[in-house]
């Protein structure tokens, strides 16, 4: 055993002070120690000599020499390598590294974030939900009588194999699929994309993008509704803007009201973006109707909401100058790559 161990560490010595200057020398050192014939196979043989209490300990040492004998070669092979070395002596350290393109947040994806965002900090949770829907989530639970005009095959992508499934045409889907959980109060925002069957133009697309709130607790009022709402503007066009609420219809809101801020454009001069009426429409709001929170098994005598929505294409297209709604979804990324990464 003694005997071995020695040779081993002679053998070390010997393959420690080895230096190869060319490929060539490597390769015989590979034959000399790692070949058929080689050192290591010959001195492996030498385990059936050891005793048997000894074979443990010489097994390990032999597979220990085995190793150190691989990393030499590794490390022979590396330093000797015709390409890395021809290379390095042209190689200029000091030169800066290649540019990696930067990718940038989509416009949408930027609107979107800044809408989350502002609602976030008023303790808004973020909910998502399917794109394809049945019926009930899309339409009946949100009050929308049998016959309502949006349920028509002009409005509404249904599918083929089963009239009962369709591309939702809002988000509010998602507010009934939270309403379902029996899970009071609710204070969510619903972001994502909507499909409407609209003949696509510069300014109309056959989907888009929205963002939808819902808050439901004992004693929600109006005054709720109008707060939240004048917070989300200031925060979001400036703390000059102007709001005015209109009375309005949907049939999952009772009353209803769309909001208009005055235009951040002209401050309200009358300019193009705002059609010469000093005021930009951005969304429909309104108290959840109480035929919906019955649909949701919610008690309407107990507990009130309001609800709001908004599209995230417009406000993105007046924010960055956009003229056609059709840019969005081109993927060019001549025009992608011109929105900052900010948010
Ligand atoms: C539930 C109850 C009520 C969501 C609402 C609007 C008014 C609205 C449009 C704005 C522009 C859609 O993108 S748009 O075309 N939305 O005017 N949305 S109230 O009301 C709800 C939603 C869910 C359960």
């Amino acid at each position: 055993m003694q005997q071995l161990l020695n040779k081993i560490e002679e053998y070390k010595k010997e393959i420690s002070s080895f230096i190869a200057s060319d490929e060539k020398q490597v390769e015989e050192f590979r034959i000399k120690w790692l070949g058929t014939k080689g050192m290591v196979k010959a001195i492996m043989g030498e385990m059936k000599n050891v005793t048997p209490e000894n074979k443990k300990e010489a097994g390990q040492v032999l597979n220990d020499f085995k190793l150190f004998v691989e990393n030499k070669y590794a490390e022979l092979k590396f330093s000797t390598d015709s390409q890395l070395t021809a290379h390095s002596s042209q190689l200029d350290l000091s030169l800066p590294g290649d540019d990696l393109p930067v990718g940038s947040r989509h416009p949408v994806t930027l609107m979107r974030n800044r809408i989350v965002s502002i609602f976030q900090r008023l303790g808004f949770a973020v909910a998502e939900g399917p794109e394809i829907e049945d019926d009930w989530h899309n339409f009946t639970a949100l009050n929308l009588p049998e016959h309502h005009p949006a349920r028509d095959m002009q409005d509404t992508f249904y599918v083929q194999q089963n009239p009962d499934w369709l591309l939702r045409t809002h988000t509010s889907n998602v507010q009934i699929r939270e309403m379902e959980k029996d899970k009071l109060p609710i204070r969510m925002i619903m972001p994502g994309r909507v499909y409407r069957n609209e003949t696509v133009s510069a300014r109309s697309h056959c989907f888009f993008h929205q963002v939808e709130g819902l808050y439901i607790d004992e004693n929600v009022s109006f005054a709720d509704l109008k707060q939240t709402l004048y917070f989300f503007v200031k925060e979001m066009y400036g703390k000059d803007v102007k709001v005015r609420f209109r009375p309005s219809y949907f049939p999952f809101t009772e009353p209803s009201a769309e909001m208009d801020v005055s235009c951040f454009i002209c401050g309200g001069e009358g300019c193009n973006v705002c059609k010469k009426t000093g005021w930009v429409e951005i969304l429909g709001c309104g108290m959840v109707h109480p035929n919906v929170l019955s649909n949701c098994n919610i008690d309407p005598e107990r507990y009130t909401g309001f609800a709001f929505g908004m599209g995230i294409e417009r406000p993105a297209m007046m924010k960055y100058g956009i003229n056609d709604i059709r840019l969005f979804s081109e993927n060019d990324v001549r025009f992608l790559k011109q929105f900052t990464s900010a948010v």
